[in-house]
């Protein structure tokens, strides 16, 4: 990871991550590449839990939006900041129905299917043992001299912990997530978009959620119950800032 210290415009991401494709595809379709480069940040190697990247989100997640050397997390909340700034292309971030399909599909940790306890006798007690020890560590590393945002971390840390070494929670979001899957199949059957009659910020979120799931779980069975979606999804990836930015 590069320094991460005096960056004016950025968007640090873990490229092929669930909401770093979202948030890749975002500037893609606003054509903010240049604008912001991107900066990797490797989650799965702990990149995230060194202070320079606390420092721009306590929570320690991807993607980060650096607007002039301000830190903006959270993908809507990007989505709506660039948005407000540039008044740019027609994702309508800010709209009632486009923001509440947002929520449905952010509303549950959907890597927990791709990463969670998958069977009852699954063993996770290494996880469970690396989860202990990434909150030591950061509380060695940072607990003394900053101590809120080692705070904020090891929540988040712990939370993803319990989610993820829990096989009711595997269960429960795999069964909201073939549901949402279900319910969209079904509206799309007469309609081309998800939340309105044409492209939205909503389409964004359902086909990278839908492209990173069948990358996870290397199966296209997510279709075979469900054509609407699959036609649609098919024809969303064809759009230049998919192709451009998806990994
Ligand atoms: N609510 C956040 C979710 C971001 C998120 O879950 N990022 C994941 C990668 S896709 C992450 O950083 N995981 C690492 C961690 O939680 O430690 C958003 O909408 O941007």
């Amino acid at each position: 990871m590069s320094s991460l210290a005096n960056l004016k415009n950025a968007l640090l991401l873990t490229p092929g991550s669930l909401y770093s494709n979202i948030v890749a595809v975002i500037v893609a379709e606003l054509g903010l590449e240049e604008t912001y480069p991107q900066i990797p940040v490797n989650i799965f190697s702990g990149e995230n839990n060194t202070l320079d990247f606390l420092k721009l989100n306590h929570t320690g997640r991807v993607p980060v939006l650096i607007h002039q050397g301000q830190s903006i997390p959270e993908s809507l909340d990007i989505a709506q900041f660039l948005q407000t700034t540039y008044g740019l292309g027609t994702l309508e971030a800010f709209d009632r129905e486009v923001v509440a399909e947002v929520g449905r599909w952010r509303a549950h940790r959907i890597s927990a299917i791709w990463y969670g306890k998958k069977t009852p006798d699954q063993d996770t007690a290494t996880f469970e043992a690396k989860t202990k020890q990434t909150i030591q560590d950061l509380n060695t590393a940072i607990g003394k001299s900053d101590p809120e945002i080692a705070a904020i971390r090891s929540e988040a840390i712990q939370t993803r912990g319990e989610i993820f070494t829990s096989y009711d929670a595997f269960v429960n979001i795999r069964d909201k997530f073939n549901l949402l899957l279900d319910e969209t199949n079904s509206a799309l059957k007469n309609h081309d978009y998800i939340a309105s009659d044409t492209f939205t910020l909503a389409d964004i979120f359902a086909t990278v959620s839908v492209y990173n799931h069948i990358k996870n779980t290397s199966s296209e069975s997510v279709f075979t119950t469900r054509p609407y979606l699959e036609a649609y999804y098919k024809r969303v990836l064809e759009r230049p800032a998919f192709k451009k930015a998806i990994v």
